[in-house]
């Protein structure tokens, strides 16, 4: 998962991407990057880390330019090494820098093409270099002095010809505007706004529309899917479809866990969503375990909150906070490495005692994937002096990999796999586990809801992917990257040449 965002303004945007990339910093925390346009020269700084520890004062400083792309970056494919950290770059045409959230799906065929055909180099394993590189080429194909939105527009037509998977892009282009644009099912989320100035309109395009508000943009709309948007160093935005069979599928795991809960995502409030999921897991329960003996609900803090108040209020139970989250922690889903996500859920998390002791607790999570952490807070409730421990979880179970930029394990590491409801709640150590059902997790989202969405990519839920490219050669190139043996290796492994980057001096 990545976060992207791009602002073309009156006055320098380094601070102002600076700030939107903290707000969508829990997109990823692996690397981030910022690159900015001054007077037709690109000034570029990435590096792994969290935002705060990617940019110094200097490196603001040298930031100078009144537009700017950004990204977050938690890798989906490729390695971790810094040199993978977005935005990249391409001398040709224009001076071009790119930063993408999602993943191709056919990028080694990509990889072959420009190295045959479009006679290109590229230089890591990160498939937005490719998706540059398409795009860069594109361009090039067009064969304009300078660029316009009209060339702009017929390359994008040309990348969503070429690429598969799901991806939302940002890019700058030396001296003249940022370009936009979102995969043909929209997938990946992207939403763009404005900010009136005294000088003119200021336009902001990002992963979530809670990187708006925190800047003062007024939220436009989402960028549709296979739409582009232009926009100009002097502030002119244009917009036109670029790809045939648009169909809006957006990612449902958006709603489940990923995305902020104060950000609307194609028409849908996602708290609300959240809200309504605990609502129908409530339903769920009452109609599995009409005679349950809950005495108290315990979200597992953060993103079950909002579902484990409702399921609460729903099933007429007191909801409390059983658990204490050290928020100087990050997120135990992407930390990779089964060791590093072991040792981390205690240093995060503390149970209070007084809010298990005699109790029966339920306990609710947005989902369940390799299952390791809810063992260790199963374990924790029960050593907190809990009777009986249910678990239940927002979403469906996870049986499938996500193939459309979402980090996760290979299917053989997802708890769910090959294990029946019961099964999987033995494993765990809960007395009694309830799933939602996907229908219900679906209406969750669509209910109350005014958006144009009629289905979703729920993929990881049923196997079935929407572009209809995946097959089982495709699985097993995908085992091979993401177990976590092979990520461990990968940090090491294929260190590309940091190229254009700003040094720490
Ligand atoms: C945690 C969000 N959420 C918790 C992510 C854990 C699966 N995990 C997905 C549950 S937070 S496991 O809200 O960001 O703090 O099943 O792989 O053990």
């Amino acid at each position: 998962m990545c976060g992207i965002v791009g602002i073309v303004a009156k006055s320098h945007v380094n601070q102002a991407i600076y700030d939107a990339l903290t707000v969508l910093q829990h997109r990823g925390q692996d690397a981030a990057g910022i690159v900015t346009s001054h007077q037709n020269k690109l000034y570029l700084r990435k590096d792994n880390g969290l935002v705060s520890d990617v940019f110094r004062t200097r490196h603001m400083q040298r930031l100078v330019g009144r537009m700017g792309i950004g990204h977050v970056r938690y890798p989906t494919a490729g390695s971790s090494s810094s040199a993978e950290a977005q935005p990249f770059y391409v001398n040709s045409p224009y001076g071009i820098t790119l930063a993408h959230n999602g993943n191709l799906t056919n990028t080694e065929q990509l990889a072959d093409d420009i190295y045959r055909e479009d006679l290109r180099h590229i230089n890591t394993t990160s498939d937005s270099e490719v998706l540059l590189n398409i795009f860069a080429h594109e361009l090039q194909e067009q064969k304009q002095l300078q660029p316009n939105p009209e060339v702009i527009f017929k390359a994008v037509k040309a990348v969503h010809q070429r690429i598969r998977g799901g991806y939302a892009v940002v890019a700058l282009i030396s001296g003249y505007g940022i370009v936009a644009f979102r995969d043909p099912n929209g997938i990946r989320p992207a939403v763009f706004g404005c900010r009136a100035t005294p000088n003119g309109n200021e336009y902001m395009v990002a992963s979530e529309s809670v990187a708006l508000d925190a800047l003062g943009f007024k939220l436009v709309r989402d960028i549709a899917p296979g739409e582009a948007i232009v926009i100009t160093e002097a502030g002119e935005l244009f917009t036109q479809q670029c790809a045939e069979n648009t169909f809006l599928a957006p990612c449902i795991f958006e709603h489940v866990y990923f995305a902020r809960p104060d950000s609307m995502i194609d028409g849908i409030a996602v708290y609300k969503a959240r809200l309504r999921m605990g609502e129908k897991l409530a339903e769920k329960i009452m109609r599995e375990h009409p005679e349950h003996d809950i005495d108290v609900v315990i979200p597992i803090p953060d993103t079950s909150r909002s579902s484990a108040l409702e399921l609460a209020n729903k099933l007429g139970v007191k909801y409390r906070e059983g658990f204490m989250k050290n928020r100087y922690i990050g997120r135990t889903f992407i930390m990779p490495g089964q060791q590093q996500r072991k040792k981390s859920v205690k240093q995060k998390l503390n149970a209070l005692d007084l809010e298990f002791r005699g109790k029966n607790v339920l306990l609710v999570d947005d989902s369940i994937v390799r299952g390791t952490t809810c063992e260790q807070i199963i374990e924790m409730a029960r050593e907190a002096g809990a009777k009986k421990v249910y678990f239940a979880s927002a979403a469906p179970a996870v049986r499938y990999p996500n193939v459309y930029g979402i980090d996760m394990p290979a299917k053989e590491e997802f708890i769910a796999h090959g294990r029946s409801t019961e099964e999987i709640a033995q494993a765990i150590g809960a007395d009694w586990l309830v799933y939602q059902d996907l229908q219900d997790l679906i209406d969750a989202c669509l209910e109350g809801s005014n958006t144009d969405v009629t289905t979703f990519d729920s993929s990881v839920f049923t196997g079935e992917y929407i572009t209809g490219d995946i097959d089982d050669a495709y699985f097993e190139r995908l085992s091979q990257l993401r177990n976590d043996a092979s990520k461990g290796s990968r940090t090491v492994e294929n260190v590309a040449i940091d190229l254009h980057n700003e040094t720490e001096s």
